[in-house]
């Protein structure tokens, strides 16, 4: 495999230097900017979204499903821990790590996701604490027999409704008790899977329904110190086909009313919707936003992110409105069918150079062709701007931040998998 000595590297990006300062663009100082980007990178991706629950085998339902069998899956949090430490190591920059409530530790014992506290979540926080990360957080209101019917906070059974109701106000607490300990606030998402295959009779009063259980769950508020609230919305699932009761008017009409993050996940739009052109708008209303970076392929709204021009216009969308300190970019994807470190460094990867690009982007003359009205100009330079050398600062980022260039790190992988993962039955 093709491999970057140094110099190639510092020579390319003294290049590159040039031909960035030529557009009044600094390379030095977008690398500088980079350091401040943390993605919220998924737990979920290195055990196909199982969770450590006694007798747990994966998920169930709920709209979302992880295929392949790829082996070396992580089957507790100490591999799922060791496993993240490998790829942090090869994704350049400091990231958080996001968790979901069923990646508590109760040591053998059921706990009843209604019962579960911050004392479950007491070694993911030390392990992040050692390492100077964040930690996001999900409630789990799937993969569970209180789910089966398909509806959780709308539910029409009440006995289910309060189940999931004490559920998430648990996780609430556990996430404002997770960002007090780390000292960055705990970015807390709601998804639920509820939904119907077919059609329903009366739409109206499962949104109703998840109103009310959504203003009783929000309703105790928490210091923005500590906790953020995101609600995630959703067009369609497997078996949820026809009906989606959180969807996207729903928690955009949501989490404007109620000044919550309102999160948007690149998989839950029709095929031929995209994001990116959300963000401007959204960003009048709300103060902050979440991204679920992802992937979707025809059915599936979870594919391995890659650098594909729908991310790359996510950040584009994110630099041109000058609001990196307002957008939160959490990976959300599972691929059970490779090699699940590679997923997430291949993913990661491909976010950082999305925002890499996009900072390195020179927007001051696109506005200025913009507002003399020199509009083919305009379009020009956009069309030139997507040659310019990027990979030569990419790389030299990487080398910087002391993690492999190019694709070096396969190499990492392969022999993670022949000493950790291929032992792992
Ligand atoms: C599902 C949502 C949700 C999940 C994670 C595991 O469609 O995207 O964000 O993927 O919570
Ligand atoms: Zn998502």
């Amino acid at each position: 495999m093709f491999k970057f000595d140094n110099e190639y590297v510092e020579k390319n990006y003294e290049l590159a230097k040039k031909a960035y300062a030529a557009f009044g663009v600094d390379t030095d100082e977008v690398m500088k900017k980079m350091d401040d980007i943390q993605l919220s990178i998924h737990c979920w991706q290195g055990d196909d979204v199982t969770g450590f629950e006694t007798g747990a085998d994966g998920i169930s339902g709920g709209g979302i499903l992880a295929t392949g069998n790829y082996p070396g899956r992580a089957r507790n949090a100490e591999e799922l821990r060791q496993d993240l430490d490998k790829a942090f190591s090869l994704i350049p920059g400091k990231h958080r790590v996001n968790l979901h409530a069923i990646y508590a530790e109760t040591d053998g014992k059921y706990v009843e996701r209604d019962e579960i506290s911050t004392e479950h979540f007491e070694r993911w926080i030390n392990w992040a604490k050692e390492r100077k990360i964040g930690i996001d957080f999900n409630g789990t209101f799937f993969s569970h027999k209180m789910a089966d019917s398909g509806y959780t906070l709308s539910s029409k059974d009440s006995e289910v409704r309060s189940f999931w109701l004490r559920h998430g106000k648990r996780c609430r607490k556990i996430a404002a008790d997770i960002g007090k300990e780390l000292g960055t606030p705990c970015v807390i998402n709601t998804w639920i899977p509820d939904g119907s295959k077919d059609l329903p009779a009366d739409r109206m009063v499962y949104r109703s329904i998840l109103k009310d259980s959504l203003d009783e769950l929000f309703a105790e508020k928490y210091d923005k110190n500590h906790m953020l609230d995101a609600v995630e919305s959703k067009l369609f699932g497997i078996g949820s086909e026809s009906y989606v009761v959180g969807s996207h008017e729903f928690y955009m009409g949501y989490a404007v009313k109620n000044d919550l993050l309102l999160c948007l996940d690149a998989g839950h739009f029709h095929p031929t919707e995209t994001i990116s052109d959300k963000i401007s708008s959204l960003l009048n209303f709300l103060d902050e936003i979440l991204l679920h970076v992802s992937r979707g392929v025809r059915w599936d709204s979870d594919h391995v992110a890659i650098l594909s021009d729908d991310l790359l216009a996510i950040a584009q969308e994110v630099k041109r409105s000058n609001a990196f300190n307002r957008v939160h970019f959490a990976l959300d994807y599972f691929d059970a069918s490779i090699n699940r470190i590679a997923a997430w460094v291949t993913g990661s990867r491909a976010a950082l150079k999305a925002i890499m690009i996009a900072l390195l982007e020179p927007t001051k003359l696109l506005v200025e062709e913009e507002n003399a009205g020199r509009l083919a100009n305009r379009l020009a330079l956009m069309e030139e701007f997507k040659m310019l050398p990027y990979s030569a600062v990419w790389n030299k980022y990487c080398l910087d931040k002391g993690v492999p260039v190019g694709t070096d790190w396969l190499s990492d992988v392969a022999g993670y998998e022949a000493e950790v993962l291929s032992k792992r039955k």
